[in-house]
């Protein structure tokens, strides 16, 4: 166990130091410190500047990422010597009010203790901001991806609404103790309501979506240490929401109302109505994002800034890494180079990955 962290941290100290231009007289002694400390303690602490790298370039290296290019723009949000759910709570409404910041999103990650074998805290939610999801005799209502969290969020106590677009609590839990619940202050969270540049019609179907993407439930791993509560955030490319979230059979099942708005034929597959409702919702998101000042991208930019990113890792001598079935949106994937070529799907550390849900 003190074995393997020791090599990681000792892997993790050498590459970093070296990529951060540090004398091998301080890299050797910073190991040394470290691996006292993991003999001593059986752990150590990463300085300011470990975890600053060290949540970056987990980002560079998450594999199913089209966003990568930004990696060095993360904004990292230090809240390690947090000592209570309520204090998490606290760091957690800052953290949503930083990133929106008023639609100019900031990449941002807050890093909260790393887990030690007799102290953890955790956040349930898989995203910080996200749509509840009800199981009802009439069928689902709101988002079915979240029915098994608002399950639980309402045996802990939270009201349900019934509503398809009630926001849910954060659920924070200490060690084995009983999960607290925290309503997010509806004042800090930003959402878009949907129009359509030429649809008059379409803002009547009254969808939104919420402007940040707020990851809470995946783990960074930097140097053998473990960040199980470690929420990160950018902006969203419009094919999740409009090719994905809002599109899914299972999720928010918008395509055919949108087609029989359209006057398409619903009847046969090869009228293609399916495709054009799709076109014209992820118009409607990119549009409706753009105009009301949040942060996003569209797919084909996206693939562009990946390209950037490819160029950049291949000229510092370093492997691009990528998970292609991920990578490739999941709009017109062939209109991209992305769609061309190979990603060798290699797990390089530090990274983001997924843990055990606590429920
Ligand atoms: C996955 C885009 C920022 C880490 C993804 C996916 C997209 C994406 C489209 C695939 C999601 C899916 O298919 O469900 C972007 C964009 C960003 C951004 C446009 C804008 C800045 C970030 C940041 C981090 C990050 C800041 C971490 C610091 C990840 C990880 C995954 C992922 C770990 C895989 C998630 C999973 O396996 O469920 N990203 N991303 N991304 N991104 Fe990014
Ligand atoms: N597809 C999910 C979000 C996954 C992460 N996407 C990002 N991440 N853009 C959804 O809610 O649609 N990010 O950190 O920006």
């Amino acid at each position: 166990m003190s074995i393997e962290l020791m090599r990681e941290a000792e892997e993790f100290i050498k590459n970093g130091y070296s990529e951060l231009g540090k004398s091998e007289q301080e890299t050797a002694n910073r190991i040394a410190v470290v691996l006292k400390m993991i003999s001593e303690k059986g752990y150590y602490t990463h300085t300011n500047e470990e975890i600053d790298y060290g949540a970056k370039v987990a980002w560079r290296n998450s594999n199913r990422c089209i966003g990568r290019f930004f990696w060095q723009t993360l904004n990292i949000i230090d809240k390690r010597n947090i000592q209570s759910v309520e204090e998490m709570a606290a760091a957690l409404f800052e953290h949503i009010e930083f990133a929106t910041n008023g639609g100019k999103i900031r990449p941002t990650i807050t890093v909260f203790p790393q887990s030690r074998s007799n102290s953890a805290f955790r956040i349930w939610n898989h995203q910080l901001i996200r749509y509840a999801g009800y199981e009802t005799e009439e069928g689902v209502i709101g988002d079915t991806s979240s029915i098994q969290f608002t399950k639980e969020c309402i045996k802990l106590g939270w009201e349900p609404k019934y509503g398809n677009f009630d926001i849910l609590p954060l659920v924070i839990q200490y060690n084995q103790e009983e999960p607290k619940v925290f309503d997010i202050p509806q004042q800090l969270i930003a959402e878009v309501h949907l129009e359509h540049p030429e649809y008059e019609w379409f803002k009547e179907l009254a969808l939104k979506w919420y402007a940040v993407p707020l990851i809470s439930d995946m783990k960074m791993e930097i140097g053998g240490i473990t960040y199980p509560a470690a929420p990160f955030n950018g902006w969203y490319m419009g094919t999740e929401i409009g090719a994905r979230n809002l599109a899914d059979e299972e999720r928010y099942d918008q395509l055919p109302i949108i087609a029989e708005m359209m006057g398409l034929n619903v009847k046969s597959h090869a009228s293609l109505w399916k495709d054009r409702a799709l076109v014209e919702l992820n118009t409607a998101v990119l549009y409706s994002f753009k105009n009301q000042g949040v942060s996003i991208v569209d797919h084909h930019t996206a693939a562009q800034q990946f390209k950037q990113f490819e160029l950049k890792e291949k000229d510092k001598g370093r492997e691009v890494t990528g998970d292609w079935t991920w990578l490739i949106p999941s709009m017109s994937p062939a209109a991209t180079h992305i769609f061309h070529q190979p990603y060798k799907n290699k797990i390089k550390k530090p990274n983001y990955f997924y843990q055990k849900k606590p429920y």
